[in-house]
């Protein structure tokens, strides 16, 4: 009997080359049955404590220390002959292989840079083999397009000004499409940028492709947001909400919350009320990381006073690892999750933590890094896991115009395909936790 053909892998190779930020990191080519896929892999700032191990050289000779050449070897020389005449379609074996390698629970032998890249590479040669798109191979089923979460105010560490609030971001959940998401986030960073012209700011842009001028207070930061928003002709709260990552951990010292722009130091409790009024004001529908990442018993509180009403987002607390979220559900900490590959390393745990999430009735949003390339693996994953959710910056910078470029391309595919199974945008649901 004739064996049914694989994308058998013939070859990995890495090299170092830029991110977004002008840092190395990792890119893996891999060849399988004829075929070949190219991945690179993205790196944070506003870094979670608990995130896999990303691999720098420390050689203050080269790139400032920040060099990857010690990854790019792993992959060629640590993994690349185990991986040689393996299944790349295989994506649990691949991976459990790779972690075993490596041997720690954070990928701290080899790194989550050397693993991660090899793991994407995988799925993405696989597709190719198959002839498939992406987000269908990793998903015969794929549907629905994500509503974007679109940064265009940038803060915290990817700014050197700004508001106190890494990210200030339209939610566009009352456009029609993909489509249209994208036109009202490029119509309402235009006004906005106008705005910002007209009251004297600046007008140069954060790591994410948002605007990061002075500001005299947070509140001002979304003031000017939905004054712009308001200028573009749309309807706040029903076309257009608001949802912000605080990465509070970047401002938590001595067990206080430090709000530079605002001139406050506030304890929990003082942040929890600090949301509670903004959510009051405004129309921001969900806040991520809004206390530290070992603030556990003060995520359940926020959740027991704002879980109700707007989705509280996990991401440095959680850093996409199961055994972390697995945690935040039995305490109630928070109803929804960030999702980032690096954060744990491989294709498979991350898959492995938004089941979890699913499984428990909790929304997951696949999200970019501050550094990021040109590698659109997410807006893929974003389609083929069905989250609804997307969160990967501003609507200028061709690191950021990638991914949304590819979900654009993939909404045509898919209306094309299946005009029936047409892409809904889904509202973040107000759960309890
Ligand atoms: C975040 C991310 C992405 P970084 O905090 O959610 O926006 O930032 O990659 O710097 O951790
Ligand atoms: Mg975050």
């Amino acid at each position: 009997m004739e064996k049914t053909p694989k994308p058998i892998i013939e070859k990995v190779h890495a090299r170092e080359i830029l991110d977004s930020r002008g840092f190395p990191t990792v890119e893996v080519e891999i060849i399988a049955s004829g075929h070949k896929s190219i991945s690179a892999v993205p790196s944070g700032a506003s870094t979670g404590e608990f995130e896999a191990l990303e691999l720098r050289d420390g050689d203050s000779k080269r790139f400032h220390g920040k060099g990857v050449l010690k990854a790019v070897d792993n992959v060629i020389n640590r993994f690349g002959p185990a991986l040689a005449g393996q299944d790349a379609s295989n994506q649990k074996e691949i991976d459990d292989l790779l972690i075993n390698i490596d041997g720690t629970s954070n990928k701290s032998t080899f790194g989550a840079n050397a693993s991660l890249g090899i793991s994407m590479a995988c799925s993405v040669v696989s597709a190719a083999f198959y002839n498939k798109p992406l987000y269908s191979y990793l998903n015969p089923n794929s549907s629905i397009l994500p509503v974007p979460m679109i940064n265009v105010l940038n803060g915290g560490m990817h700014a050197d000004q700004g508001s106190d609030l890494q990210e200030i971001m339209l939610f566009p959940h009352g456009a029609k499409n993909f489509k249209h998401s994208i036109q009202m986030g490029s119509e309402v960073f235009h006004c906005l940028k106008k705005e910002l012209k007209k009251q004297g700011l600046g007008t140069t842009i954060g790591d994410e492709g948002g605007f990061a001028p002075a500001l005299h207070s947070n509140d001002h930061a979304i003031e000017l947001l939905l004054n712009s928003i308001e200028k573009a002709g749309f309807n706040i709260g029903k076309d257009i909400s608001l949802a912000l990552d605080v990465a509070a951990s970047s401002f938590y010292k001595d067990n206080k919350y430090h709000l530079k722009v605002d001139g406050s130091v506030l304890d929990t409790d003082g942040m929890i009320s600090f949301y509670e009024d903004l959510v009051k004001k405004y129309p921001i529908v969900s806040i991520e990381d809004g206390l530290d990442e070992n603030d556990w018993e003060g995520w359940n509180k926020m959740s027991q006073v704002l879980g109700s009403k707007i989705q509280i987002v996990g991401d440095d607390l959680t850093v996409t690892n199961p055994k972390k979220l697995q945690r935040a559900i039995e305490q109630g900490s928070m109803n929804a999750i960030l999702i980032k590959l690096n954060q744990i390393g491989t294709v498979s745990e991350t898959i492995e933590a938004i089941e979890l999430a699913r499984s428990n009735n909790m929304n997951y949003i696949i999200s970019h890094r501050s550094g990021e390339t040109e590698d659109t693996f997410i807006s893929d994953l974003s389609v083929a896991m069905g989250g609804g959710q997307i969160k990967t910056g501003s609507v200028c910078r061709s690191d950021r115009t990638a991914k949304y470029n590819r979900l654009l391309r993939i909404e045509e595919q898919i209306e094309n395909s299946s005009p029936v199974s047409y892409t809904h945008l889904t509202l973040p649901t107000k759960r309890i936790v």
